[in-house]
């Protein structure tokens, strides 16, 4: 498995410049991105919880009675919640989250207010192969993964990712957000806010590799850079430096030119047919989906 220290030599060295945007998530850079969900001009985690709330009946029928319910990147389980209460005698609730400590934190305060509930929380990278708890002999395993965080692989990886869930979930279904292509401004407005949080958020990916690998550099020598591609329906995420930049990482020294973005993250736009077609290519069946008004952002039944 590669390291951050060896990711970011990779991409300093170039050509491509690009590294994992898993590589934001630090404590502050997890409290950053809860900022940014926050946000006037982020509409997809307010437009999600909505979504969720209005089809909580729906999706309880729809899990069945004795259902494992497993989400995937777990955070600080706020979403889940909604699906939780109404849920039929669940046999279990296992929340995979490769953040040990801040699970098991999420999972005291859950198990407080509900203590039937049974929890297995599962402390591993959600991309790879998972070790879980036994499915149930009755019910079904049911994936959740919000956030439309498949926003943030390739086409290629989500593939890969999907068909590693529908094995995993065999007779089972998941339950996914995905982020709908829609007006470049909607979207360049929820990339830039006004207030710059996303800003900060992209560039503590520099100021997480000085506090971890103690690298050397001035993030206030970058300048966040986001931007719609319309051919590949994805936001791209740079850091592009102002004047010429000298990093130096364990030793060795690096430097970037205008010209020379690092690039920190793809968020990639589906149509509700776009997301049916890869799913289906992964062996799920989609059976259901869910929009709000405006079409912004949808929620998937997808049978595995
Ligand atoms: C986590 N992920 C779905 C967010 C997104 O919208 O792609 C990460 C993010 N990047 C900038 N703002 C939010």
């Amino acid at each position: 498995m590669s390291s951050f220290a060896e990711d970011l030599h990779t991409a300093l060295a170039g050509p491509d410049r690009t590294i994992s945007p898993k590589y934001f998530y630090d404590a502050q850079g997890s409290a950053l991105f809860e900022q940014i969900c926050e946000l006037p001009e982020y509409y997809p985690t307010r437009t999600e919880l909505a979504l969720l709330r209005r089809h909580a009946g729906d999706f309880a029928e729809r899990m069945g009675r004795g259902a494992q319910l497993i989400e995937y990147g777990a955070g600080a389980l706020v979403k889940v919640r909604l699906l939780l209460e109404r849920a039929e005698q669940l046999h279990s609730f296992v929340p995979v989250d490769i953040s040990g400590p801040h699970l098991l934190a999420a999972c005291e305060s859950l198990q407080r207010e509900q203590p039937a509930l049974r929890i297995l929380p599962v402390v591993a990278d959600f991309t790879r192969m998972h070790v879980l708890p036994d499915p149930p002999s009755e019910g079904r395993r049911i994936g959740f993964f919000p956030g439309s965080s498949i926003g943030n692989f390739d086409p290629a990886e989500a593939l890969a990712f999907l068909r590693l869930l529908r094995e995993e979930l065999d007779g089972g279904a998941l339950l996914i957000g995905v982020d709908l292509i829609k007006d470049p401004a909607l979207l360049h407005a929820a990339y830039n806010d006004a207030q710059g949080v996303t800003a900060r958020f992209n560039l503590n990916l520099l100021r997480h590799a000085q506090r971890a690998l103690g690298l050397e550099c001035d993030p206030n020598g970058f300048d966040h850079y986001a931007f719609y591609e319309p051919r590949r329906h994805r936001i791209e995420m740079h850091l592009l430096p102002r004047g010429e930049q000298h990093l130096q990482l364990q030793g060795q020294r690096y430097t970037l030119v205008p010209g020379e973005s690092l690039h920190t993250e793809n968020s990639y736009k589906y149509s509700v047919e776009s997301f049916q077609a890869l799913a289906h290519e992964a062996g799920f069946r989609p059976s259901a989906h869910w929009t709000d008004e405006r079409r912004w952002f949808s929620l998937h039944w997808l049978e595995a």
